[in-house]
């Protein structure tokens, strides 16, 4: 197994758990942090007996930004060219679902990782914003995107333009998360989540994710097109004769994710 410094790494059965550990700094996003997750998140994905992700924090912090300390002092000339942050668009790109679980404070890059996850739970103790208004930048892994795409214009010009930060109850209702739990039933309901989700065919669920992700890529007619292809795909998978058969024979599916 990879060594890693700030994260820890664990599966339980069909989900691979990815729980940032920097207590220190709150769980700040550091690049050595950035470069694990998606070092382990891609670990995950590549890995057959794994069918969705869990990315956690502490009770305290989900994460609470990227690092100012190490930011502080970086120039446009070095970041550009290094492509700073270029990473983090990878683990836009694992195809497996990922349920965040947030506890604590998810502000800044915190918020933004959270966004990158498919499904968002929340603790009851939650704390979302873009604060970076008040450090003097933006966003930088698509904050000012993602989080106007989930809550509207206005929620989000409202919470990126002052910086405030909006409780778990906020979030739910505009639309940023799809549950809040009490706090200390946070982890069990998210491990719930995915293994309901690793428990489906694995194609399937990779699908779905890709077709869900098209609807903010692209117009709705090309998003129906592109999500036709698929489902008419779908009929060349065994998985597929396996879920239509055990519905009809009143059974429980077993699919062999091919
Ligand atoms: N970076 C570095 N260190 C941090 C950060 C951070 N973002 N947040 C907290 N820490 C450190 C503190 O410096 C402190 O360290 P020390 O004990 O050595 O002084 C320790 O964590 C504990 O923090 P506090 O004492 O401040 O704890 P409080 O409970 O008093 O306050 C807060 C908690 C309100 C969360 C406060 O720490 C805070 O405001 N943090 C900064 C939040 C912020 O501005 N985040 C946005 C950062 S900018 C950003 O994310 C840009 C995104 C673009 C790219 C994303 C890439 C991933």
């Amino acid at each position: 197994m990879t060594e890693y410094e700030t994260i820890l790494v664990d599966r339980k059965d069909r989900v691979g758990i990815i729980t940032l550990n920097r207590p220190e700094a709150l769980n700040a996003l550091n690049n050595r942090l950035m470069n694990e997750v998606v070092a382990a998140a891609k670990a995950f994905d590549r890995d057959p007996g794994i069918g969705a992700l869990v990315i956690t924090g502490s009770a305290k912090a989900f994460a609470a930004g990227a690092d100012i300390k190490e930011m502080q002092d970086n120039r446009f000339p070095a970041v550009y060219l290094d492509d700073w942050l270029g990473p983090w668009d990878e683990l836009g790109r694992v195809r497996k679902p990922i349920v965040a679980a947030v506890a604590g404070y998810a502000l800044g890059g915190g918020c933004e990782l959270a966004m990158l996850c498919d499904i968002l739970i929340a603790a009851d103790t939650a704390k979302f914003g873009q604060p970076e208004i008040k450090l003097g930048v933006i966003p930088g892994i698509g904050g000012s995107q993602r989080l106007t795409r989930a809550v509207g214009k206005a929620k989000a010009m409202d919470l990126c333009l002052t910086g405030r930060t909006m409780g778990a109850e906020e979030a739910e209702r505009a639309g940023l998360v799809s549950r809040v739990v009490p706090a200390e039933q946070l982890l069990t309901e998210a491990l719930a989540v995915a293994e309901t989700v690793a428990a489906m065919s694995l194609p399937a669920a990779v699908m779905m994710k890709e077709s869900v992700n098209r609807a903010f890529e692209t117009t709705l007619a090309e998003g129906v097109r592109f999500e036709r292809r698929l489902f008419h795909a779908a009929f060349a998978t065994a998985d597929q004769k396996e879920g239509m058969a055990a519905f009809a024979e009143k059974r429980p599916a077993v699919f062999g994710n091919e």
